[in-house]
């Protein structure tokens, strides 16, 4: 899956929402076993949030945008895909969320990409959910210090720190992500070769379902906890954002964006 949303792939509401159905379509597919996901714009996985989506609008707009920042994230962090992130440029923030969703991260060596969650630098605070798979990657003291300064990593410190599992130089990024997939699903076919021919097809089945089931099982804890609280999450994001101190800090990093480029 190539994500394309020019300029820098910011997670608007109709991009969250077109990549939700995508998600669901290829879920649906029995034959689809596993997704890489990486952007189609040089330079740029994800930029995060659309920010304008959380800056000058009314409360009504900021609830049905994170109730789909939500299901974004349940969809893939829960996903019974097998999912790779290919990290082909810079990922801050909800960027570096699709990655932490994914089974498997490999980043580009360019040191001008860096990954994060820089949402402190912002003004704002990344929310327990995120933080949660952030520790879940990473463990506690490192995302409490990566969280704190909004540290952004470029990618031989990303790999140092936990965020990605691997580092290759960006021409082979994509040959890469395929082979780590491949390597992945080989366990329904390493299953599949204990058994006569005529039951490898259950056996991949069983194999598959158990890889999910095991996922699933490491997971569910964290899901389950946004799930429970889903509405609550809502309004302590909608009237966190809407807070005029907020929309400034909101304002002045918007500027700051347009102004870089002069
Ligand atoms: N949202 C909206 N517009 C954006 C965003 C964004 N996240 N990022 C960049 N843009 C815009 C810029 O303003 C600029 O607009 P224009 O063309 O009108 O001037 C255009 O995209 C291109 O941006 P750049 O010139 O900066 O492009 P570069 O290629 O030089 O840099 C970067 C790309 C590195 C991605 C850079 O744009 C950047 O750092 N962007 C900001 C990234 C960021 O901080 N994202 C955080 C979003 S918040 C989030 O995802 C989680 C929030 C959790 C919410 C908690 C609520 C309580």
């Amino acid at each position: 899956m190539k994500f394309r949303n020019p300029p820098v792939n910011s997670l608007s509401l109709e991009f969250l929402t077109e990549f939700v159905i995508s998600l669901e379509k290829l879920e649906n597919e029995k034959t689809f076993r596993g997704v890489i996901l990486t952007s189609d714009l040089p330079g740029i996985f994800s930029a995060g949030l659309d920010l304008r989506e959380m800056y000058g609008r009314n409360p009504a707009h900021y609830a049905e945008f994170w109730k789909a920042v939500q299901e974004l994230w349940l969809r893939l962090y829960m996903s019974k895909l097998m999912l790779v992130s290919a990290i082909n440029g810079a990922s801050p923030a909800g960027g570096c969320l699709i990655a932490l969703t994914s089974d498997y991260r490999i980043m580009a060596d360019n040191p001008k990409y860096i990954i994060g969650l820089n949402e402190s630098l912002l003004g704002i605070i990344a929310p327990f959910w995120l933080k949660d798979t952030f520790v879940n990657t990473i463990g506690h003291r490192a995302a409490e210090r990566a969280l704190q300064l909004g540290m952004l990593f470029p990618p031989a410190e990303a790999l140092k720190v936990g965020v990605v599992d691997e580092v290759v130089p960006e021409d082979q990024i994509h040959s890469k992500a395929r082979s780590v997939m491949a390597q992945w699903l080989a366990l329904e076919q390493v299953a599949s070769l204990y058994m006569h021919e005529k039951e490898s097809t259950d056996v991949e089945n069983v194999a598959n379902h158990s890889r999910q089931l095991t996922k699933s099982m490491m997971r569910k804890a964290t899901a389950d906890k946004l799930i429970k609280q889903r509405e609550a999450d809502i309004q302590n994001v909608v009237s966190f954002i809407s807070q005029d101190s907020i929309q400034k800090s909101l304002h002045v990093y918007l500027k700051k964006l347009k102004q870089k480029r002069g």
